[in-house]
């Protein structure tokens, strides 16, 4: 509760609003519950009533994940890749998240901390410097890491984007967090990595630019289809994946990728365009995450352009109002992963990320997986809480609880990565 507390505070004017919303969501939403009036519930937001009535959620229909611009069906792997697949990452680039710069001048990695028995003995702790070139200026921000001691092999390793207090990933120990329990994972058998995205593109909407966006690519500020905050975040986690491949000690074919909320959002971008990253599990991402945006149910893409307009590119405020005009919704993002295991939370306490349309958007990407032959086991209907579904490259469950990415979760993460590596 203190984590979530103190993100909320680090998270600026954001968390005035959000914190009264989901107060709104946990305190009136089980008195509505029991009153049975669950069916009419709706919350008021920035001016725009919030639905949580799966009885007025609209008609509609999604793009058809497979079928090309030319209205081709896709059949075949090939044909996935070599014309839908660039397809669809164009239209993500366009309309939401922005083109990320394809080059840079240089790129510098420096540990600047080492330590081979941290963790009483169990981990060797490294600190890097990683430091961007482009047109003379640069951009430097840190990553912690933690490898097993305990292995034969280069350890396979799970990145988390750190979207909270960097206390959650304390170097030290000293501050120890269930946001990124990094003893567990060691223990695991993984290493555990992480940055703060605000380290590359701060978290408001005031000074988001001050970081790579003006220092390295300026243009993009200029453009309708400019990278914005959640594009530089996954832009980063790229350069992660660099850094990786120059460790020994790193298996660089096992990286996983992981997000909460905004970082869920950034963890599904950034796999979706960086195929190097081997898995991605995205915690609670709602809206422009994994949940579909048509059924605009919860936070809906007019609330967060609204509230969080810097993660996007301006060309996304065009659909705040028209959303059956996005020539996309998310479960083409989830197909982007394909081949590669995805797992998506929920939870119970947090609906307004819409927990049904992130689970219907997997379903909805199974036709991607289905052409790589990739079993994908996800039942027609919503599973039951605390029910995960493991055994599926594409992975899932609906927790109890609040919008969090707590120890439930990573025991999960850890189940899903042992079983898709084969460890
Ligand atoms: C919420 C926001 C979500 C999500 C979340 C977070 O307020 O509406 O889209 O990203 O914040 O990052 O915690």
């Amino acid at each position: 509760m203190m984590n979530r507390l103190k993100s909320f505070v680090q998270g600026g004017n954001w968390c005035f609003n959000e914190c009264m919303k989901r107060a709104l969501v946990c305190f009136i939403g089980p008195v509505f519950l029991s009153a049975g009036v669950y069916a009419q519930q709706t919350d008021r937001f920035m001016g725009e009533i919030v639905n949580y009535d799966e009885s007025t959620v609209p008609a509609y229909t999604l793009p058809d994940i497979l079928l090309t611009a030319e209205g081709k069906k896709i059949k075949a792997v090939s044909a996935w890749e070599k014309h839908r697949r660039p397809e669809v990452l164009a239209l993500f680039e366009e309309h939401v998240y922005g083109k990320t710069p394809a080059r840079f001048d240089s790129l510098k990695f420096v540990v600047t901390k080492e330590n081979v028995v941290a963790m009483a003995g169990k981990a060797y702790l490294k600190e890097i410097t990683i430091t961007a070139w482009n047109s003379g200026n640069s951009v430097s921000f840190p990553v912690v890491l933690f490898i097993p001691n305990k292995r034969t092999k280069p350890a396979p390793v799970f990145l988390l984007i750190n979207n909270r207090s960097s206390r959650n990933t304390d170097p030290t120990r000293i501050e120890k967090s269930d946001f990124w329990p990094a003893e567990m994972v060691i223990d695991s058998g993984y290493a555990i990595a992480a940055f703060h995205h605000s380290d590359v593109a701060p978290d408001r909407k005031d000074s988001y630019q001050n970081g790579v966006l003006k220092q390295l690519f300026p243009e993009e500020l200029e453009k309708d289809n400019g990278m914005k905050a959640i594009g530089v975040w996954a832009w980063a986690a790229s350069r992660v994946m660099d850094y990786f491949k120059t460790d020994k000690e790193i298996d660089s074919g096992k990286v996983v990728l992981v997000g909460h909320s905004r970082g869920g959002k950034t963890a599904l971008w950034a796999a979706a365009q960086d195929q190097r990253f081997a898995m991605v599990l995205s915690s609670c991402s709602g809206s422009t995450g994994a949940s579909l945006a048509r059924r605009k149910y919860g936070e809906t893409i007019s609330l967060i352009n609204k509230q969080f307009g810097y993660w996007f590119n301006n060309n996304y405020k065009k659909y705040s109002n028209d959303v059956n005009s996005l020539p996309l919704d998310q479960h083409m993002l989830i197909g982007l992963v394909a081949p590669r295991p995805v797992y998506t939370t929920n939870a119970t306490e947090d609906r307004w990320a819409d927990p049904y349309g992130s689970f219907s958007s997997l379903v909805q990407a199974k036709p991607v997986y289905d052409l790589y032959g990739k079993k994908v086991t996800l039942p027609a209907n919503m599973p039951g809480v605390n029910k995960p579904i493991i055994h599926s490259a594409i992975g899932y469950h609906f927790r109890e609880g609040k919008h969090d990415l707590n120890i439930y979760d990573w025991t999960n993460f850890i189940r899903f990565a042992k079983l898709h590596f084969n460890l």
